[in-house]
């Protein structure tokens, strides 16, 4: 086998299997279960385009007995009609949820509050104990590349935290203060060892959250088609005035032929097809969408 075949036969395995989990993850979460006797609140970025994908179960574990607060972020991103729902849905399993968008702060203004609010028991306590003044530690987790460098950043109103549209950019823990009222933690995005399906796979690596090296294209494009055409219906028609009846094959097709995209020779470049298609959901160049499905 050629170095090139073996390679990809290696990244089509890892997208297969979806098995994904790099040492520095492990790392990462040794880290934060060390730093967790240190905080009251877990905060939990996710992205709203994924809701529940992006959720990762390690969390939960790591959180046992702690406050807890979800945060949608890339709210604009989104698929506006649902993001509301979302947070109901949460809701209604007792986590307490805010849509935010960290770029321009969006939800953020009173985040205070909540925060307070979801603390009470705790403020309460050290009320009764004369303690008046003491900051609310929280831990910011999530899986790569859902912004919580840039949460952090809008929230303290510094840029102290470096942030990048690629998974990993954050390596090791920092505590950044907001005003006397805060500490946050700022964490590395980890994911866990083994996704349960395939799917949980790939629309993470659509929303940015695997890192691309390993990724075969045509998997991330031919799950966006299947997602876009059943939840979506009339969606690419009418961006890309595709007929959405065809394969998903002659979709990309369609696509590859409406972009140019041909290789010497005059073949369609397929390949390159599948990566722009995925590049332009990532942009919203195709609408704004939500991937995942409310559970019934
Ligand atoms: N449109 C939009 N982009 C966002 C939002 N929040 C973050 N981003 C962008 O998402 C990318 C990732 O942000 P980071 O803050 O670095 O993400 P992270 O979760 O800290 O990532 P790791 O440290 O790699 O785990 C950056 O390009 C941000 O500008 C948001 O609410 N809306
Ligand atoms: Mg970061």
């Amino acid at each position: 086998m050629s170095k090139e075949t073996e390679i990809n036969e290696n990244k089509k395995d890892s997208i297969n299997s979806i098995n994904w989990y790099p040492g520095h993850m492990t790392k990462a979460k040794r880290m934060m279960e060390e730093n967790i006797k240190l905080v009251d609140l877990v905060i939990e970025i996710i992205d709203a385009r994924a809701p529940l994908s992006s959720r990762n179960p390690d969390i939960d574990k790591l959180s046992a007995n702690k406050f807890r607060l979800v945060l949608m972020n890339k709210s604009d991103m989104a698929d506006k009609a649902e993001n509301e729902k979302w947070c109901r849905y949460f809701e209604s399993k007792g986590i307490k949820c805010v849509l935010i968008n960290s770029r321009t702060g969006y939800g953020i203004k009173n985040l205070d509050n909540i925060i307070k609010e979801v603390c009470k028991d705790k403020i309460e306590r050290d009320r009764k104990r004369g303690i008046l003044k003491r900051s609310i530690k929280c831990m910011i987790v999530g899986i790569p590349n859902v912004g919580k460098s840039t949460f952090i950043n809008s929230i303290s109103r510094k840029s102290a935290a470096k942030t990048g549209n690629k998974p990993g950019v954050t390596k090791g823990k920092q505590w950044i203060s907001v005003k006397n009222d805060f500490e946050l933690l700022d964490t590395p995005g980890i994911l866990w060892p083994k996704f349960d399906d395939k799917r949980t796979g790939i629309v993470l690596a659509l929303i940015g959250s695997v890192n691309d090296d390993i990724l075969q294209f045509e998997d991330l494009s031919f799950m966006l088609i299947d997602i876009l055409k059943n939840k979506y219906p009339g969606a690419l028609n009418a961006k890309l005035s595709i007929d959405e009846n065809l394969d998903n094959i002659d979709i990309l097709s369609e696509y590859a032929r409406l972009r140019n995209l041909v290789k010497t020779g005059g073949e369609l470049d397929l390949t390159r097809a599948s990566k722009m298609l995925t590049d332009e959901f990532r942009n919203n160049k195709l609408g704004f969408f939500t991937l995942d499905y409310i559970p019934e």
